[in-house]
């Protein structure tokens, strides 16, 4: 049996085309400027979030770091949502590297902080008392809340509320485009209120490695040397760089049919009883539901899924994630619905039988 892996979309493999790209990628050292590859994904990064430059980082979690390093000091108070990955699955590194502290408040399903509750927790200045908050960081779309999005304006709002207490603000925009494509504006009217934005090239875009962050030049020179710090100073990382340009050229448009894809496993999955969702609050490739306990706890419910031939993950003690992407047709779908179905049957069947 053929699994059907939906464990996330970081699985892609490069297209035919990002491999010719990289073989014949023109090279040069990094660490000076040098390589022409990046530099010209760096711009062509920079212009598609609407900001003045850019840089290239190893991976999603080195850009959150980086932004962190480079906003804040030792002992600042930095804000974000309790659903944050950069809380939730980043090592700790905002604490372990950048010496930050983290103030957590509540997420909406889609993933939005509301501007009152970040009203509330941004510290008075000059109280030795307290950490200073110099920075909020925001995700879109969201991957712990179902891959929701928030809009232009929903990011507007929060922002304005950091920005007159002179706080500045990092989005998390590692699947941006898919908040792009389900809200059908450009990316940078996504990023056009926050004060830097990093991006993922290896999640559906189906690059090997590589994210960029994007900001003020100021900052992305300041960022330039937190990078060399932390071991990101890649040399001819040009072959990386040149699939990356053939993602942003062929990748994006056909995010949609991820969202379809979606939309269909996690109507599909509702319909199945003993599993919790909302299908109409999962608006881009990221699908969770609750499994109830009456039909398994969640590592048996995994394991069964995996002799199934459906690979998950696991985000919470009875919550399931599933993501589509570029390797999962609607065919697919299907095949993982009515294999899902089976496990719910069999282990229904079975606790009845052993009651
Ligand atoms: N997310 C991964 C896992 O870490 C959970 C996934 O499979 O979804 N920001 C967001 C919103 C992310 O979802 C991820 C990766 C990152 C940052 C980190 O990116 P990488 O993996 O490139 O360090």
């Amino acid at each position: 049996m053929n699994p059907i892996d939906l464990r996330s979309d970081t699985f892609t493999l490069p297209t035919d085309e990002m491999r010719r790209a990289m073989a014949q990628a023109e090279v040069g050292d990094d660490v000076y400027g040098e390589d022409p590859s990046i530099n010209q994904l760096q711009e062509r990064a920079a212009q598609l979030m609407g900001k003045e430059a850019a840089l290239f980082m190893a991976s999603g979690t080195m850009s959150n770091l980086v932004a962190t390093l480079t906003h804040c000091h030792r002992g600042d108070e930095v804000v974000m949502g309790e659903q944050g990955h950069m809380f939730w699955n980043e090592s700790g590194g905002a604490a372990a590297l950048a010496g930050v502290q983290i103030r957590l408040v509540p997420n909406d399903d889609q993933g939005r902080i509301s501007p009152d509750d970040l009203a509330k927790v941004i510290r008075p200045r000059g109280n030795i008392h307290f950490p200073p908050t110099t920075l909020v960081c925001l995700e879109n779309t969201h991957n712990r809340c179902s891959g929701g999005v928030q809009t232009p304006e929903d990011t507007k709002r929060v922002a304005d509320v950091a920005h007159a207490a002179g706080v500045k603000v990092h989005l998390d925009g590692a699947r941006i485009f898919n908040a792009a494509v389900a809200l059908e504006v450009p990316a940078s009217a996504l990023a056009e209120d926050v004060d830097d934005v990093s991006f993922c090239l290896s999640k559906a875009l189906s690059c090997p490695v590589g994210s960029l962050l994007c900001g003020p030049q100021e900052f992305v020179e300041e960022a330039r040397r937190w990078r060399k710090m932390v071991g990101g100073g890649m040399r001819q990382a040009g072959v990386l760089a040149a699939a990356g340009l053939v993602a942003l050229d062929t990748m994006i448009d056909r995010l949609a049919d991820d969202h379809a894809n979606a939309r269909r496993l996690a109507q599909g999955l509702a319909n199945i009883p003993g599993l919790r969702l909302d299908p109409e609050r999962m608006p881009t490739n990221i699908v969770i539901f609750e499994v109830d306990e009456a039909v398994a706890k969640g590592p048996e419910f995994i394991r069964a899924l995996l002799q199934a031939g459906v690979k998950v993950t696991y985000p919470g003690q009875q919550s399931i994630r599933m993501v589509t992407h570029r390797h999962v047709s609607s065919q697919d779908v299907d095949e993982a619905l009515a294999r899902v179905s089976g496990v719910v049957r069999g282990l229904r069947g079975a606790r009845k039988a052993g009651s």
